[in-house]
């Protein structure tokens, strides 16, 4: 039975090394990479995000946290992402400007590659001409935006903004996501795909391209 309890404590307490050896344990046990994210890293990532809501944790230990947590997906990734390496079509990614979160994003970035897209990673804290200038670059047929903070949020508007100068605006599909994101704030700004969760950003990205 994996323990998805012990991975919860080890990632709490960011264990990097312990969590990396106990997703690889569950999978070896013959759980699917997807119930490990699911119930194992990404649970305890929202028990963790409680505790800093409520004074519990502090910056340093979410950041140790979020360490283990991207090491157990470096665990994850190889079977979270599918056979399918063909180049279905082509992404810049990043999060958003003076925003540094970067999990969700990375989530985001596994799954696209799972269905064959090509995916340019611009990292986090990215300035909206950076997405464009990178979209011009590599020919780019989506700019992905990631936002975690509401107080970053509004960078996506400007990320249209700057398409729309470039006269890219009709080229580029620009889809946007995070936790404070909603299909209203996209209608809104004017972007084009909302979607709540990483699995369905890449679903949808595949559409997309398709
Ligand atoms: Co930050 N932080 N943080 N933090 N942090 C939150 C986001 C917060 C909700 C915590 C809280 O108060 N409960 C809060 C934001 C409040 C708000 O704006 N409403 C917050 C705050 C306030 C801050 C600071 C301002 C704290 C401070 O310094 N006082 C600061 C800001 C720094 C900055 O960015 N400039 C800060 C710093 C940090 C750390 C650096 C310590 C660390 C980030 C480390 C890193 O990413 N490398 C951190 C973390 C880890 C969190 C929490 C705990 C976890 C975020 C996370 O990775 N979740 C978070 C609380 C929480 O979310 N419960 C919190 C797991 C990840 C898989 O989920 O990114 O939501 P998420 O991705 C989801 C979906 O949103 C979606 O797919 C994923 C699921 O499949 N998704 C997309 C994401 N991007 C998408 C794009 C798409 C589609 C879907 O299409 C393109």
């Amino acid at each position: 039975m994996a323990d998805f309890n012990a991975i919860s404590e080890m990632l709490q307490k960011g264990k990097a090394q312990d969590v990396k050896t106990l997703c690889q344990a569950a999978l070896d046990e013959g759980v699917p990479a997807k119930e490990v994210l699911d119930k194992g890293l990404l649970a305890a990532m929202d028990i963790v995000g409680e505790k800093f809501k409520n004074n519990q944790v502090f910056v340093p230990e979410v950041l140790i946290a979020a360490r283990a947590m991207n090491a157990g997906l470096e665990i994850l990734k190889p079977l979270l992402v599918s056979e399918d390496t063909d180049n279905a079509g082509t992404v810049v990614l990043g999060t958003v400007k003076g925003d540094l979160h970067d999990i969700g994003k990375n989530l985001v970035k596994i799954m696209m590659e799972g269905k064959g897209l090509k995916v340019i990673d611009l990292g986090s804290d990215v300035a909206p001409e950076k997405y464009v200038e990178a979209a011009k670059e590599n020919n780019a047929d989506i700019i992905a935006c990631s936002a975690l903070l509401t107080t970053t949020m509004g960078q996506m508007e400007k990320v249209v903004h700057a398409l729309e100068e470039a006269g890219m605006r009709d080229k580029v599909t620009v889809m946007i996501g995070g936790a404070p994101v909603t299909q209203n704030f996209c209608d809104s700004i004017k972007a084009d795909v909302y979607t709540a969760d990483a699995a369905t950003a890449a679903e949808s990205a595949k559409s997309i391209c398709a």
